[in-house]
């Protein structure tokens, strides 16, 4: 950003007023007014900076409040860069929490904001309604707490934003004041078992991080797989139990990585923090370096990953849940035989020949194999056909893989077994309703993007689809149903580009049409997606190169690599080498590859019948379109994660990197909604039932129930400006209902009644 001009406009005794030019790198040009103080000795000291915007599409100064406001929805003139310059001047005063009536606007700070998080603010937000306090994760997840019993009916938090943006962060502060909540509940105190629960919940975040997150270009502690949340809470608001989905965890990251990026943290923190007797019986070597899997990236520490203290929170951690000394000893014994798989090379001798024997002993050791076998399995294909087994050799490329895959599939197999034995020790009633919180991996563009990054891609773009509905498509059409005024609010869809990927013959299904043919391989695809999509606007067909598709999605167009789709979607493993792993003597190994079936083996001969198993991208669409259902039937809060910088810096505020997040999140067309609409609508007899006390208080007791609402909103809004009234139901503003909220506790608290 630069600033091309500088004039003064006014100047009195006290203060003048300059005119700023402001050149983005991108080239669009800002103007902005400036308020200085001059001192004194006559040198002008810039008092605030920027204020107040001018647009630079209709040429008009706008007023911005030099604080900037709490909530969007209340600024006087609305277009994208007022929305910028808000989030902008609350970033430098360290508010990094916005509102969009209950949606919640989070721009990353990179540091810690003293007192921001800690006990005495979740007990301050826990005891005041939306909006009478500044805006806070903690008010959302009050909110959200108390609409459990309000709306009586499930809730979820969406938290979305791009790689790095704060949505695993923002995860943990929700889990942290829910468990608190749920600690000061009425019937927590009688319940021991509750109060482990939430304890076991708060402890699965250092675990699940430690084995599922990793250093990438975008994001140091980078989620790479999604999660969804489930907490039951019990009638009396105490969490009883809960669950925890997990999507697509990157396994080729075990055995592959990036330059500058890392592989899971877990390994590092293990060699980092394995005391001497850890490390002989895990035959660790000296260091990360020492390990293929570790150093091919470059990159093995990172200034602010602090390894050592997360292998003792992921040790202190899996006591608290109760694994057994045992079983830490096995998984660790698995990573460690994970690492040194990475370290078994080869030679080209009459095909692939193992030439670190050294090596394979300690892999057998750690996971009880036979070194016979696992050399056997590693060099060569054996299959059976017709009752007949036929062996034939790998090539040094293929004996490679298939060590990749003994890895990759070790590896996963620990990580789901762990997330499994989570959920068997935070299991509990779910009879009363559910609080669901959804962290996802964010919206990702690499220098090279492969199928991983479409399988993210398009997660982000099915949640960006919910959030449409919700807040646009959805209200819009029941103001309609319900006879409401409204003057329609143009959004941009994302329909057409989710119908390119998993629509009939979208990407998604010649992705697995080819994936079925044996003789398919990735270029094959690459010719049948270009030539039935070239001409979808959504598709991008590169002019240059001849490995790639694009998709234009809502966040920015972002191209492919095609190469190792097809293997990867296909996710095969050989029979003989899922055998191997099944004949190990440890119980633990067995038992991570017991229900893995031997039906999905790659001998191709077997594909194409009807044993075969899901791809793994029908299975993410599967599971993703069963999130959404489950989403669907709760009351969704939305949390919009913003990246400030793509440097990682604090008090860095790029307004290019900001602005393009803001349209493409479509913050402008969300805060118009949220301004010229009825956010809060409950039908009748709903309403009246909420509001049986302010009734009674107001002494409206006679008519129909349309009359009975439209008297008592009269009350609190004369003016009729913050509420209507439907077919069916009534519409109101969040603040008029936070307004009816606040009377009806003093209402109740004066009646002693519980709130
Ligand atoms: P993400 O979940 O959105 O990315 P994270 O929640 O991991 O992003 O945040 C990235 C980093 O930003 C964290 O490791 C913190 O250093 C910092 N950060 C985020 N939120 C806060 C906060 N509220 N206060 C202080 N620091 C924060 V990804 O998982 O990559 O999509 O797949
Ligand atoms: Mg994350």
């Amino acid at each position: 950003m630069y600033i091309t001009s500088t004039v003064f406009l006014s100047v009195s005794p006290h203060q003048c007023i300059g005119h700023i030019t402001v050149l983005l790198n991108s080239g669009s040009v800002f103007h902005a007014l400036c308020v200085c103080v001059l001192q004194g000795d006559g040198v002008c000291r810039r008092e605030r900076e920027l204020y107040p915007y001018e647009d630079s599409e209709n040429g008009k100064v706008m007023g911005v409040n030099a604080d900037g406001v709490e909530d969007l929805s209340t600024l006087t003139e609305l277009n994208t860069q007022a929305i910028m310059h808000n989030l902008y001047l609350r970033y430098h005063k360290d508010l990094i929490y916005t509102n969009i009536g209950s949606i919640l606007a989070a721009v990353n700070p990179y540091k810690q904001i003293p007192g921001l998080y800690g006990g005495e603010a979740v007990q301050l937000y826990s005891k005041h309604q939306l909006g009478e306090l500044p805006p806070h994760i903690y008010a959302l997840a009050n909110e959200c707490y108390r609409c459990l019993w309000k709306r009586a009916d499930s809730q979820c938090v969406l938290i979305s934003g791009e790689s790095g943006a704060g949505k695993t962060e923002s995860t943990k502060l929700l889990l942290k004041f829910l468990s608190v909540m749920s600690q000061g509940s009425t019937g927590a105190a009688v319940c021991e078992r509750t109060n482990r629960v939430e304890q076991a919940i708060i402890q699965s975040s250092p675990i699940m991080e430690a084995f599922g997150n990793a250093k990438t270009v975008y994001n140091n502690n980078s989620s790479r797989f999604g999660k969804f949340i489930q907490l039951h809470f019990s009638q009396s608001g105490n969490i009883q139990g809960g669950c925890i989905i997990h999507y697509l965890l990157e396994k080729n990251r075990v055995v592959r990585q990036n330059p500058g990026e890392r592989n899971y943290h877990i390994f590092y923190s293990m060699l980092s923090g394995a005391d001497k007797d850890q490390g002989d019986l895990y035959l660790l070597l000296d260091s990360a370096e020492d390990y293929h899997y570790l150093r091919q990236s470059g990159c093995v520490q990172d200034g602010s990953l602090d390894d050592k203290q997360l292998f003792l929170s992921v040790m202190e951690a899996l006591k608290v849940m109760e694994f057994t000394e045992e079983e830490i000893r096995d998984v660790f014994k698995l990573l460690s035989g994970v690492l040194h798989i990475g370290n078994i090379e080869f030679m080209t001798a009459g095909g692939a020949q193992i030439t670190s024997k050294g090596v394979i002993s300690s892999v057998c050791e750690l996971l009880g194999l036979d070194a016979f076998q696992l050399c056997e399995v590693l060099t060569q294909r054996s299959i059976f056909l017709r009752g007949e087994e036929i062996c034939s050799p790998l090539t040094v490329e293929q004996a490679l893989d298939s060590r990749d895959s003994v890895a990759m599939a070790l590896y996963s197999q620990c990580f789901y077994w762990i997330i499994t034995r989570i959920n068997q020790k935070i299991k509990g009633k779910d009879d009363f309703k559910c609080i669901g919180i959804l962290d996802i991996f964010g919206f990702e563009n690499f220098e090279v993007n492969r199928f991983e990054q479409f399988n993210i891609n398009y997660a982000n773009e099915k949640l960006q689809e919910y959030f449409n509905k919700h807040i646009f498509s959805l209200e819009q059409l029941e103001y309609n149903r319900e006879g409401i005024q409204w003057e329609a609010i143009d959004w941009m869809d994302n329909a057409e580009c989710l119908d390119l990927i998993e629509k009939k013959l979208g990407l998604l299904a010649l992705i697995n049409e080819e994936s079925r043919f044996p003789k398919g391989n990735d270029y094959t695809l690459l010719e049948k997606l270009h030539s039935r999509h070239a001409t979808n606007p959504y598709y991008i067909k590169p002019r240059v190169t001849d490995h790639q598709f694009g998709i234009k999605h809502y966040a920015g167009e972002v191209l492919y690599d095609v190469r190792g789709v097809l293997e990867k979607n296909r996710d095969t493993f050989r029979d003989d080498i899922l055998n191997m792993l099944k004949d190990s003597r440890l119980d633990f190994i067995y038992d991570l590859f017991e229900c893995v079936g031997s039906r999905n083996g790659d001998d191709t001969l077997k594909m194409g019948t009807n044993r075969r198993k899901p791809t793994v991208s029908s299975q993410f669409r599967d599971s993703l379109h069963a999130l959404m259902a489950t989403l669907s039937a709760s009351n969704p809060f939305f949390v919009r994660c913003i990246k400030p910088n793509m440097e990682k810096h604090a008090n860095e505020f790029d307004p290019e990197v900001v602005l393009n997040q803001l349209r493409y999140s479509g913050m402008l067309e969300t805060v118009k909604i949220r301004r010229a609409g009825f956010p809060v609508r409950r039908t009748f007899s709903d309403f009246l039932h909420r509001y049986t006390v302010l009734l009674r208080a107001k002494r409206i007791t006679d008519g129909e129930d349309w009359r009975k609402c439209s008297d008592l909103l009269t009350v609190f809004d004369a003016s009729r400006k913050e509420w209507q009234l439907g077919k069916t139901k009534v519409f109101v503003k969040e603040v008029l209902e936070q307004k009816l909220e606040r009377e009806r506790d003093e209402v109740r608290r004066a009646a002693g009644m519980l709130i």
